[in-house]
């Protein structure tokens, strides 16, 4: 009961000491948390330190394409010794498939959900907590697992070999590829580790949004943080179960002797050939059926998040509220036909790649929708140049060029000639990075004060934003011409093919900007922790925002708000004529109907 209802559960001041605030130790307050906010932290600090490990793989693949087959400095000795120091094209093979797999299974989706969207649900729509607080605590203790299954996917047997896409045969015969012995186990485990505890956050979210908003939430008055994360968790819902079954097929061929994606007559390092009557295309299907939609729960709560903090810095509405509603509603839908895009190379009917392409292309309808909003709610703003308004500008930026590309690749004949080449790399980083990253960086730098109470230093963000956006564009951007030019992805050397050997000096440059950008985020780390302990203290609301969150204390206490919040009207009312003297009018502040009136006659 006194989950479920949260006007009655605080209508009272003296509620609080009613229900039992009594002091909790630190392995309750730390560990096996139930407090929303804390399970939001425990989210961000373990992805942030993920992101450190899968950017460090990141810079092993740009080393061996820089400089193919030399020494490693520093850590070549110690990591390769029977190489000689050098990277074998078994630990590249490795490197960059873990590389993906921690980007994306250890640090975009649960930085996000996990740590975004644990902070931000209760709080925007006026709730206590969760509905499900234990769940939720459940959420973070499944994901640490998962955690542990990829690490001894990178220590063991040379480590899991198949590409973050764990395509068959190389993933389902165990000794197709090095790491496709226990390694590609112990990945498959963490897959599905990762799957149950996506699927805790999701039923969590949505029972949430739904049941818990404060009195006059409506749906049309919910920031677009929480449509953005409430269609996110109702598309993982849906999509997650299909990629957790594929994955116990998978283990299931591994472990059991089934063989679901292994056809007959396969012969492997002179093995007996297979008995199978499976089809390696159907992993496939099953796997970009998720993992399609899965590009947009990587993405879609990063531009709920950053349409309400461009409202927020340019002091403008957000240009047309329900257009990106539904927009993203639209993108979401459409994510689930579309699947077939990243398989036009592997000899579909034309009239199912047809079907496909013109799925594929119609997703830039809702996407152009959107950009021209965030450009709508620039215009004529009052532009704040802090760094969360930079990273925002380059999240919107950094969206149109990747979904550009995205609009090649999406026309068969194009695709099937720059597939499988860097071009594909490029597409996905300037998405990837470029948008859900700069978004998450100003994430962090916005609602810093919700997660510590105190401020970061806005100088330093901005010389991280400048040489990580600097670093960032000429490590990618040169991507899309290597693709052109036909070098292929995952190839541990492209410079023993005559037509790639000038490729050799662009490579060189792009690994130095990745180290640039790599060294930039110091500054990062360096800014969250100091300004952790040091920052100076936030008020509630140090931003001058509109919607609930800002209502509470910084940081909120257990249960979130001292007064229980009522919502009178959206959170995008900022320079409206009703606010008075102040160019911000929160959810919370009630404008009597005369003053309405009055402003409407005008
Ligand atoms: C305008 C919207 C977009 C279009 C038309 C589009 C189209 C495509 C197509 C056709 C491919 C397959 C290319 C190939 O493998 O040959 C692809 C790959 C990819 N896209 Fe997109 N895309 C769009 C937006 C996005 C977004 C929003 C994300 C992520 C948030 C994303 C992430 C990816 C990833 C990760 C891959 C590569 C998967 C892999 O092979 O490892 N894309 N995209
Ligand atoms: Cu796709």
């Amino acid at each position: 009961m006194s989950t479920l209802n949260p006007s009655l559960d605080h209508a009272s001041p003296h509620g609080h000491a009613g229900h039992g605030h009594h002091e909790l130790g630190f392995v309750r307050t730390y560990l096996f948390s139930t407090d929303h906010k804390m399970i939001g932290i425990q989210f961000l600090m373990t992805t942030l330190l993920m992101m450190l490990v899968g950017g460090l793989f990141a810079l092993g693949v740009r080393w061996q394409l820089a400089w193919p087959w030399e020494r490693m400095p520093f850590y070549g000795d110690k990591l390769f010794p029977g190489e000689g120091g050098q990277i074998s094209p078994e630990a590249y093979t490795m490197l960059f498939t873990m590389h993906a797999s921690v980007m994306t299974f250890l640090v975009v989706i649960p930085i996000l959900g996990g740590a975004f969207g644990n902070l931000l649900i209760p709080l925007q729509i006026g709730a206590p907590d969760m509905a499900f607080p234990k769940l939720n605590m459940l959420s973070y203790w499944f994901f640490l697992p998962a955690i542990v299954c990829f690490g001894m996917a990178t220590v063991i047997d040379g480590g899991a070999a198949a590409g973050w896409t764990s395509y068959p045969l190389l993933s389902v015969l165990r000794d197709a590829a090095p790491g496709s012995r226990d390694a590609q186990t112990w990945w498959l485990f963490g897959v599905t580790f990762v799957g149950v505890s996506s699927m805790m956050g999701s039923i969590n979210y949505i029972t949430t949004i739904i049941n818990m908003r404060a009195p006059g939430m409506t749906l049309f008055r919910m920031p677009l943080t929480i449509w953005a994360m409430l269609i996110t968790a109702i598309l993982q819902a849906f999509a997650l179960p299909v990629l957790t079954s594929a994955g116990l097929m998978q283990l299931s061929d591994r472990l059991l002797g089934t063989c679901f994606f292994i056809p007959a007559g396969v012969i492997v390092n002179n093995a007996a050939p297979t008995v199978g009557g499976g089809q390696p295309l159907l992993w496939q299907h099953l796997f970009w059926f998720y993992s399609h939609p899965a590009v947009y729960i990587m993405l879609l709560p990063a531009m709920g998040m950053v349409s309400d903090m461009l409202a927020c810095m340019c002091r403008k509405p957000i240009f047309g509220y329900k257009p990106m509603v539904f927009s993203m509603a639209t993108i979401a839908g459409l994510g689930f036909i579309v699947w077939g895009h990243h398989m036009y190379a592997s000899g579909m009917n034309p009239a199912l790649g047809m079907t496909f392409m013109v799925a594929t292309i119609m997703i830039a309808l809702p996407s152009a929708i959107k950009t021209f909003n965030w450009i709508g709610t620039m215009w004529g703003g009052r532009l704040q140049f802090n760094a969360v308004l930079l990273n925002c500008v380059a999240f919107v930026s950094m969206f149109v060029i990747g979904g550009l590309s995205g609009i090649f690749m999406a026309a068969v004949p194009v695709d099937v000639y720059i597939h499988d080449t860097y071009f594909i790399v490029a597409h996905f980083h300037y998405i990837l990075f470029g948008s859900t990253l700069f978004g998450v960086f100003a994430a962090i730098q916005f609602w810093f004060p919700k997660f510590f109470g105190r401020m970061m230093n806005d100088t330093v963000a901005k010389c991280h934003f400048v040489l990580t956006f600097i670093g960032f564009n000429l490590t990618f951007f040169p991507m899309h011409l290597l693709g052109i030019a036909g070098m292929p992805r995952r190839y541990a050397d492209y410079l023993h093919l005559p037509y790639l050997e000038h490729l050799g000096p662009m490579n060189q440059f792009m690994t130095y900007a990745a180290m640039l950008m790599g060294s930039a985020q110091i500054l990062l780390i360096g800014n969250f922790f100091l300004s952790m302990f040091f920052g100076p203290k936030a008020g509630r609301n140090p931003w001058h925002a509109n919607s609930l969150e800002w209502f509470a204390p910084s940081p909120p206490p257990h249960g979130n708000f001292d007064v229980p919040p009522i919502v009178y009207h959206g959170p995008y009312e900022y320079s409206s004529p009703l606010s008075g003297d102040k160019d911000y009018l929160p959810q919370t502040e009630y404008v009597p109907l005369a003053q309405r009136r009055q402003v409407d006659a005008h």
